[in-house]
């Protein structure tokens, strides 16, 4: 039984979440944008009682992990050996409920998606197309895109790819290059003519335009817009086939040297993980019109999965298209898009490293804060309020503080009801109504607002609670203090179901803790889980705070890498124009060390200091004084340019120059000797 499945059109369930590709671990924005989504929409189908198979693989083929290889002398096999177990095993330590978790690079994946293309080319699916393709002689191969380095025809960036450029933004053509080179070889390419087969996806448009546009207007709206205006742009051949030797070979005659297209094989992936799953019966899940396939990806890949992977399947011709495609948008981190490259993410490892058992706290927070309709961000700052004032303070804190009195009055054991006043008859009633607003919203992909309804009968837990002040009654009426426990302890049994879909872990230690066993969502809503008499073990404590100290760590973190990547982009100035020896034997460099510093007055950049030169002590006048306290540099030794013609400075004579190197950030830093050195000796 489905809230909103009414007319129950659908027998099973096959759920699907974008396959990443295995040349990178997880980060948070993989689990915010596509897995915990799909997760709790599938922990919520299988307690619906619902037959659900929930796909999960890595996505092994494609032109990034050909150049991850080539960059470190391995083959691409080794990196996604390498990445694959990285995620497949961030994915198990977060208690993502994959039937299955495999990858495009299994066999069953590569018969699967040869078979795939076979029958589209045996009946005529496809239409060939030779074009002229940038060719490396030395490397003897064809170029993809990503290969092919060159000019900006617009910006005049020297590093644009073939696709893109990626200083002006402008998507390219490897032949809008101005000197294109060859990033195996560095020479520079020919072209050359090569064969490809396309899916003429034009021939797909009216068929996109009813069965999108008029028939699935229920789509999430950042969803059905990118459909909408891709279809309104007017659909265009889509390439099939690449020139590279890594991936799903093409299996026709002639095509040697080429594969699938990493976006044509990869969606085939969810069959051939499904193959894999259920070798007998998986037709079932693909092919049956009761069967509801849902696909769970970012929004980078809605075209890929609303458009491109349907027409194939409708071109195949005996499979079901996909009933929803709820993408979320993206998840930035502290305000900067989460970048693999620039090393900008929280990965999902070393998440564990740091909070270790806490990985319902960060799928809470990921959940609540998801970017569901629009890019959504994620902060440290955020991420401890939530644990400490949601998870500590509403849900540990009532159930902790129920659980606590009933062992303290009771023994432990469920105590008897009594009498109920109005307050009891309305947490009754109230009690009722969560598992349908639950699951109403999760059968509608709105996961914050499901999450967000859990977290409400925890308020109504506390406030019943609070209202009934069982530690007063306790000594002036047993009856009323009974039954407020009573019912308190029915509302944790209660949480200890409804919030199995999003804190996997927490609801099965609660299930421990109240000593029940549960597995369906329709035993929730009612009072009486908890039967009198029935024995509940020791509470522990469901959360802990997160202090200031470990937030303050992890942005320190980022902000680390943040400063190495721009000393690592930082780029600097231009050389000056070459001078001769002689010139340079000009300047007289020695070591010093400062030995008396202040600030000079009414000026806020200037420090007067007293430099031992070992040649003689002397006044120089410095503009670090926005970079340096003059109490924190005395004894700092120091590199002084000590024949530069004295100068007066704000009335001071100023008889030298410390040497200062400018950080990425312009901030001023001494350039010193990496070891103590006697004060005066030559640098040179
Ligand atoms: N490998 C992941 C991405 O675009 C891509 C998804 C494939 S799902 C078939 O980030
Ligand atoms: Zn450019």
């Amino acid at each position: 039984m489905n809230y909103t499945d009414k007319e129950k059109r659908f027998n099973r369930y096959t759920v699907t979440t974008a396959l990443p590709y295995a040349n990178g671990p997880l980060h948070i924005g993989h689990l915010a944008g596509v897995y915990v989504p799909a997760d709790i929409y599938v922990r919520y189908l299988r307690l619906m009682g619902e037959d659900v198979v929930f796909i999960g693989g890595s996505d092994e083929h494609g032109v990034p992990i050909t150049i991850k290889a080539k960059k470190e002398g391995i083959t691409p096999q080794e990196v996604v050996d390498r990445y694959h177990g990285i995620i497949k095993k961030s994915f198990e330590d977060f208690g993502t409920s994959f039937d299955i978790y495999s990858r495009t690079s299994s066999d069953t994946h590569h018969k699967t998606a040869s078979a795939f293309f076979k029958k589209l080319y045996e009946e005529g699916k496809f239409i060939e197309q030779s074009s002229e393709q940038y060719y490396d002689p030395e490397a003897n191969q064809f170029l993809a895109d990503r290969y092919i380095t060159g000019t900006c025809p617009h910006c005049g960036n020297e590093r644009a790819y073939g696709d893109q450029c990626e200083a002006c933004g402008t998507s390219l053509n490897a032949t809008d290059l101005i000197n294109p080179k060859s990033a195996l070889s560095g020479s520079a390419p020919i072209l050359k003519e090569t064969k490809h087969w396309f899916l003429p996806l034009e021939k797909y448009e009216g068929f996109m335009r009813g069965w999108i546009l008029d028939g699935h207007k229920e789509w999430k709206a950042n969803v059905y817009g990118q459909c909408k205006s891709w279809i309104d742009q007017g659909l265009q051949p889509r390439a099939v086939t690449r020139d590279l030797d890594w991936g799903v070979k093409v299996p026709i005659e002639g095509a040697d040297g080429k594969v699938l297209y990493v976006w044509f094989d990869a969606p085939i992936g969810y069959i051939s993980n499904t193959i894999e799953l259920l070798p007998k019966t998986w037709e079932k899940y693909w092919k049956e019109k009761d069967s509801k396939l849902v696909h769970f990806i970012g929004k980078d890949n809605i075209v890929f999965h609303c458009i491109i992977f349907p027409a194939m399947l409708k071109a195949e011709g005996s499979f079901i298209l996909p009933e929803n495609v709820p993408a979320n948008e993206f998840l930035n981190l502290e305000g900067d898009k989460i970048s693999t490259s620039r090393n900008w993410a929280v990965w999902l490892h070393e998440y564990l490293e740091d909070f270790p058992g806490k990985q319902d706290v960060l799928k809470y927070v990921l959940c609540a804060n998801a970017p569901e309709t629009k890019d959504n961000d994620f902060t440290w700052k955020d991420f401890q309020t939530r644990n400490n004032s949601e998870l500590v303070a509403i849900l540990g804190n009532f159930v902790n503080r129920t659980m606590v009195l009933t062992h303290k009055y009771f023994e432990g054991k469920v105590p008897q009801r009594y009498e109920l006043n109005d307050i009891d008859k309305s947490a009754i009633e109230e009690i009722s109504l969560y598992p349908e607003k639950i699951g109403r919203s999760i059968e509608n992909y709105r996961f914050r607002e499901a999450l967000s309804e859990m977290m409400n009968l925890a308020r109504l837990g506390n406030k019943y609670l609070t209202e009934c002040e069982p530690w007063k009654t306790f000594k002036t009426d047993l009856d009323r203090t009974k039954t407020a426990l009573n019912i308190s302890l029915q509302i944790c049994a209660n949480l200890a179901i409804l919030s199995e879909p999003f804190l996997p872990f927490t609801a099965k230690k609660l299930q421990n803790m109240l000593n029940l066993e549960a597995n369906s969502w329709t035993t929730a809503g009612k009072d009486n889980l908890l039967e009198v008499g029935h024995p509940i073990n020791t509470p522990e404590l469901l959360f802990e705070r997160i202090e200031d100290a470990e937030i303050e760590a992890q942005v320190k973190k980022l902000l680390d890498t943040k400063k190495a990547n721009e000393m690592e982009n930082a780029v600097a100035s231009p050389q000056k124009e070459n001078i001769v020896f002689d010139d340079f034997a000009k300047v007289d460099i020695r070591t010093g060390t400062i030995i008396e510093a202040e600030k000079v007055a009414k000026t806020k950049k200037l420090l007067k200091l007293t430099i031992d030169t070992g040649i003689d002590k002397r006044t120089i006048v410095s503009g670090i004084a926005e970079y340096f306290e003059a109490k924190d540099i005395i004894g700092q030794q120091v590199s002084v340019l000590v024949n530069l013609a004295p100068k007066d400075l704000k009335g001071i004579e100023s008889q030298g120059m410390i040497l200062m190197a400018e950080d990425a950030d312009g901030k001023l830093v001494f350039v010193s000797p990496t070891q103590k050195v006697v004060n005066g000796a030559e640098i040179r």
